[in-house]
């Protein structure tokens, strides 16, 4: 006998649409490859639990806030926060079977879990705390994350597979920590977002479909470093200065940044400087799994010359300048940077 449906209570409905089963609703599947990508999915979410309750609380203890004394592989001094949020996705992933390889904006190499190969055949890249500057001043930060499938042996532990164009993703997204904490993520199947609901501690979805709108208000960029650009993009400063309509906005932590512009339009842009001509962001673990989603959005993010996710990194830690937001927006910066000069 079947039974008729019940009309249940539609909030019911909203609350039960938990992170893994909305990865698996996506892949309309329950297969042993769809039970990983949903498992790993809800292993990132605990990570951004971990986090976001150390940030919440970060005034209060010793030992949270201010820097290590160390500088990290970038060059850039370390915060607690760095090294606790890089541990944090470490001590997740360890004994789960999911991922093989864990590379991080922190680490110099990929942190590898033999025990989990060939089994987890997946490798996860991070940015356990982007914009931790915010970190101190109690502002919102983000964790980036991007998900790409182990090709090869990487029997010397170069993990040189790794070294391919942002295409190669297979999900990607990003945790927001600010007065709510937030998880935007992509599987290739359009970006979702859902909201951590302290009292049930779980990320519930709180927008499906996410779509950028296809002009925004905003441009947001470091206008500090406006002498060290090149001349197209200090043109198209004085293009928006001089045009009604646009505002700026930039809080110096590029989730942030960049989740205003997903819901509300805009453009964000990294372009490089005279001492840094690659700019300051990471392709592997900002750059990449952020124009992943904004793509899946239906916006646009690029170089200024050339599509971000055809951009090859050259080594692990490579960095490449970044004009990302609304495809109106972007088309517009492109043309500057494309007009002849
Ligand atoms: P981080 O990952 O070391 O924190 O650096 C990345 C951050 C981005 O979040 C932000 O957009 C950018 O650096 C800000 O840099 P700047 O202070 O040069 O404008
Ligand atoms: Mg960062």
């Amino acid at each position: 006998t079947t039974q008729a449906p019940l009309d249940t209570d539609p909030t019911l409905d909203r609350d039960c649409t938990t992170l893994s089963r909305h990865v698996l609703q996506q892949l309309k599947s329950y297969d042993a490859a769809a039970q990983d990508l949903s498992a790993i999915m809800n292993r990132i979410a605990l990570a951004g639990k971990l986090i976001a309750r150390q940030l919440s609380r970060a005034g209060l203890m010793a030992n949270v806030l201010g820097f290590t004394g160390e500088t990290n592989v970038q060059g850039e001094d370390v915060k607690k926060m760095d090294v606790f949020a890089n541990e944090v996705f470490i001590a997740v992933f360890k004994q789960s079977g999911l991922v093989c390889r864990l590379a991080s904006e922190e680490m110099e190499k990929p942190y590898y879990i033999p025990e989990n190969c060939p089994i987890g055949r997946y490798t996860l890249l991070y940015d356990p705390i982007d914009g931790s500057s915010n970190v101190d001043i109690n502002l919102s930060v983000g964790s980036i994350f991007s998900i790409r499938q182990q090709e090869g042996d990487d029997l010397d532990g170069e993990a040189k597979d790794l070294l391919q164009a942002g295409r190669k993703q297979v999900a990607a997204g990003y945790i927001l920590y600010g007065p709510s904490t937030m998880l935007v993520y992509s599987i290739g199947q359009g970006v979702h977002v859902f909201t951590l609901d302290p009292s049930l501690g779980e990320f519930i979805l709180s927008t499906e479909n996410l779509q950028i709108p296809t002009h925004g208000p905003v441009y947001s960029v470091n206008e500090g470093n406006f002498w060290e650009w090149d001349e197209p993009f200090r043109e198209f400063t004085r293009y928006v200065h001089r045009h009604p309509g646009y505002t700026a906005r930039y809080s110096g932590a590029l989730v942030g940044d960049m989740h205003r512009i997903l819901m509300q339009g805009g453009v964000f842009l990294y372009p490089g400087t005279v001492n840094k001509p690659e700019g300051k962001l990471r392709v592997l673990y900002e750059s990449a799994p952020l124009a992943f989603l904004v793509e899946q959005a239906g916006g646009k993010a690029s170089t200024g010359k050339e599509p971000l996710l055809d951009v090859t990194p050259t080594k692990l830690h490579a960095r490449s300048p970044l004009v990302i937001g609304s495809p109106e927006d972007v088309a517009l910066v492109e043309s500057f940077v494309n007009r002849p000069q």
